[in-house]
């Protein structure tokens, strides 16, 4: 039913373009209600999206090793708007630039629809229509069993046809028998309409674990970018 297209998947960890880049530095720059309002660029961005507390702001903060740079709550709900963060990384004395952008989470239940509703479009039309969106991580709990908020929004996604990682995320805080079971079954229920299955990685925001494979991800992603641009 869905698509099956190889960008959705990461090429091989041991190709020779695969590097990794420290951060130079991370600014907050701005927070914004709709995609028409975020910044005019032309660098590439990286997308963070996920049910609400899911870990979004925390991944960024440590993907940048700057604690507090997104705002992170143990109450959902937290990010409220697309925030964008300017970066850059150096990778064998050359520095790149582009975005990370912290977005809201879906599925929050404690505020009105017709709130919920806004944030929803806000998220769709931001990841539909944002054209430096150069790809997405699509975060989620490694705690839980499949949820089926979590499918739908999968399912969305190649629906819109935009390409996407997929992040396990709190890895620290279960046993790493239940964290293999449950991505495990996460992408044996996507098999059920998938023909072809994303890139994922396991995460702790805690424990720094999966910085250096993400970042290696986005290096190899802007390399593509540049060469896209190019063209
Ligand atoms: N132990 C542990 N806690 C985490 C991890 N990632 C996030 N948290 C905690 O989970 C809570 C939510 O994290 P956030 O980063 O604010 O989540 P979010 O997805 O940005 O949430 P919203 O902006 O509300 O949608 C915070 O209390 C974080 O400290 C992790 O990898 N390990
Ligand atoms: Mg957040």
């Amino acid at each position: 039913m869905f698509l099956s297209k190889n960008w959705m998947g990461i090429r091989s960890a041991g190709s020779a373009t695969l590097r990794y880049m420290e951060i130079r530095s991370a600014k907050y720059i701005i927070s914004s209600p709709s995609y028409l309002d975020c910044p005019k660029t032309d660098l590439p961005e990286y997308a963070f999206i996920g049910r609400s507390n899911v870990g979004k702001s925390s991944l960024i903060n440590m993907l940048t090793d700057i604690d507090r740079l997104a705002k992170t709550s143990a109450a959902p709900g937290k990010t409220q708007l697309i925030n964008h963060f300017a970066i850059e990384t150096i990778d064998k004395k050359e520095v790149s630039k582009w975005w990370l952008v912290d977005l809201p989470g879906y599925g929050f239940a404690k505020v009105s629809i017709s709130q919920r509703r806004k944030w929803e479009s806000m998220i769709e039309d931001f990841l539909k229509k944002r054209e430096t969106l150069a790809h997405v991580f699509l975060l989620i709990d490694s705690r839980h069993e499949p949820q089926k908020l979590d499918l739908d929004f999968v399912n969305r996604m190649g629906k819109w046809e935009i390409p996407f990682t997929l992040v396990f995320t709190k890895a620290d805080k279960e046993n790493q028998r239940t964290v293999q079971g449950n991505v495990k079954s996460f992408l044996q229920k996507m098999r059920e309409t998938w023909q072809f299955l994303p890139a994922h990685f396991i995460t702790s925001a805690e424990k720094k674990t999966g910085r250096v494979e993400i970042l290696r991800l986005i290096g190899e992603l802007n390399s593509e970018w540049q060469n896209t641009s190019k063209k």
